[in-house]
């Protein structure tokens, strides 16, 4: 008897932690805890939506909507969220060239977009309403990915 009870408690021990180990991987909030850090180590890049405004000599008004900061560095192979906020202009809709992002920046409102770039190089980011200097423009950014 007393052999049996000496190589039974050692599974026993070992059952229970094992269940124990596996309580505290499915419930333990330090696994979410690990996955919220992930999430808030995120590289993020701010940007807003803003408007050059002047007058010629003459009175012609001169226009020029701006994505604020112009230039934005971004690491290769990460993932980081871009957010940009509409300051400016009633709403911007945008392409990344040489992607498949699109979207609209709209005035009051954040567009956050979770990016990650896998080639380096220099991504423009576009307005496709406000391209040109003749739509009040260019309103253009590059995303230089290094
Ligand atoms: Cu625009």
């Amino acid at each position: 008897m007393k052999i049996i009870t000496a190589r039974k408690k050692p599974f026993l021990f070992l059952f229970i932690g094992l269940l124990t180990a596996l309580g505290l991987y499915l419930f333990n909030p330090l696994a979410q805890e690990t996955m919220t850090a992930d999430e808030s180590e995120r590289f993020v890049l701010n940007m807003v939506t803003g408007e050059f405004k002047s007058e010629t000599e003459s009175g012609e008004e001169l226009e020029s909507y701006r994505w604020d900061p112009g230039t934005l560095v971004i690491p290769k192979g990460e993932p980081v969220t871009l957010s940009i906020f509409g300051v400016n202009g009633k709403e911007h809709p945008f392409i990344i060239e040489g992607t498949d992002v699109t979207g609209t920046v709209k005035k009051g409102e954040e567009t956050v977009l979770h990016l990650q770039f896998n080639e380096p190089g220099t991504y423009r980011l576009i307005c496709t309403t406000h391209a040109t200097i003749e739509n009040n423009g260019p309103m253009i950014a590059y995303l230089v990915v290094k």
